[in-house]
């Protein structure tokens, strides 16, 4: 059991939840940041059962001063930075909200932790993205596949990479970029791909809704489970020397091959339940995500737990014991 003390952005979120989890259960004092708006939701801490086990602070990716007085208060050992506009789609109709975000908003606190002084004993984790191969150069991609970014959310993203990598090469920080593949669970957000068709298919299934409407059936994505990811987090900090990690399961499906599992699941038929409509269309698009997770499996001993079809089981099954609540 560690001692240890961490400070964890984006607490509200999917992955803050469960990686606060396991900083609990490790032994940690967790400070959760979140941003004070209208109604701060704690569904996500509440379902796991560990709201009241975390100290809450108030936190803005794009406000300095803020950042400044947090770190100096809490006085972490480890800062995980998962704070973003983390919705794709969104990124191209806010594309400087999302750019301050997540390009200044790693930035500020990389840049906060030199002023206080903390690079020689806090370690810093960036929420990096497959999304920065975009285009990709290569297939699968790894730690050296080039970037080609195909998103205002994925260029963010990338710059706050190479200001992770600048500020562990500048200052011998311990700085490390996880880039993490797609991760999904019953605690992801309604407005992503695989909890939208899972969410929406149980309404169809209980007769609230005849059909979903979606956008490309085709692309292709590496999903695994959010609990397994954070693991892969928590394995980078706990290193002698920071480093970059791809995070992946090295298989690829398409959106409708998700859609027709979970049709299966629920005894739906695909073709009466998946309308088209062009507005969930993007205006570029990621075709192919496949990862390499070689070093991450060798170097952090890293190795999940789910699969494709125990990850769709349990989004279907809680999906169910939640529903109407
Ligand atoms: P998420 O569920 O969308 O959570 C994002 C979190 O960031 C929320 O807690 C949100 O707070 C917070 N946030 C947004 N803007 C903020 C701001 N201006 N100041 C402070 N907090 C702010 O995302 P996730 O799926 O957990 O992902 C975690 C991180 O990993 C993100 O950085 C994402 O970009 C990255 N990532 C995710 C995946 C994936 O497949 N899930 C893959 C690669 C990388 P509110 O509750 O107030 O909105
Ligand atoms: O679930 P998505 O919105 O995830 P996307 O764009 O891959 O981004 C997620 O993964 C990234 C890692 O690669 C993260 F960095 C990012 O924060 C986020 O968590 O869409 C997945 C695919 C896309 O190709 C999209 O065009 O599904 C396609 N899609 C088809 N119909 C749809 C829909 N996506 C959404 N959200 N809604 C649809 O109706």
């Amino acid at each position: 059991m560690s001692n240890k003390t961490a400070l964890v952005t984006g607490i509200t979120g999917q992955d803050g939840a469960y990686l606060a989890q396991l900083l609990l259960e490790n032994g940690y004092e967790v400070y959760g940041a979140q941003r004070r708006n209208t109604g701060v939701s704690h569904w996500r801490l509440d379902r796991l059962g560990i709201t009241k086990d975390i100290h809450f602070v108030d936190f803005e990716l794009n406000e300095f001063s803020n950042i400044h007085r947090v770190l100096d208060n809490v006085s972490p050992n480890e800062i995980y930075n998962l704070a973003a506009q983390s919705f794709v789609h969104l990124s191209f109709e806010q594309p400087l909200y999302t750019s301050d975000c997540d390009y200044m908003g790693p930035s500020r606190i990389l840049e906060a932790m030199r002023t206080l002084h903390m690079e020689d004993d806090v370690k810093f984790y960036q929420a990096a993205s497959s999304e920065m191969f975009g285009k990709v150069q290569e297939v699968p991609q790894s730690e050296t596949t080039p970037f080609y970014p195909r998103s205002p959310y994925g260029v963010a993203k990338l710059a706050a990479y190479w200001m992770t990598v600048n500020y562990r090469e500048s200052y011998d920080m311990f700085a490390c970029n996880g880039i993490l593949f797609n991760h999904e669970s019953p605690l992801r957000g309604k407005e992503f791909v695989t909890r939208k068709l899972v969410h929406n298919l149980v309404k169809v299934k209980n007769g609230e809704q005849e059909y979903v409407e979606m956008g490309n059936m085709d692309a292709k994505r590496d999903w695994g489970h959010a609990a397994d990811y954070v693991n892969a987090m928590y394995l980078m900090m706990q290193q002698k020397q920071a480093d970059d990690y791809v995070i992946a399961m090295e298989e690829t499906h398409t959106v409708e091959q998700f859609a027709r599992v979970v049709c299966d699941k629920l005894g739906l038929v695909y073709e009466d339940v998946v309308k088209i409509n062009p507005k969930f269309l993007r205006p570029a698009e990621v075709d192919l995500l496949i990862g390499d997770a070689t070093k991450a499996r060798v170097d952090l001993q890293w190795s999940p737990r789910y699969t494709f079809e125990t990850l769709i089981e349990e989004m279907v099954t809680e999906e169910l014991q939640y529903y109407g609540n």
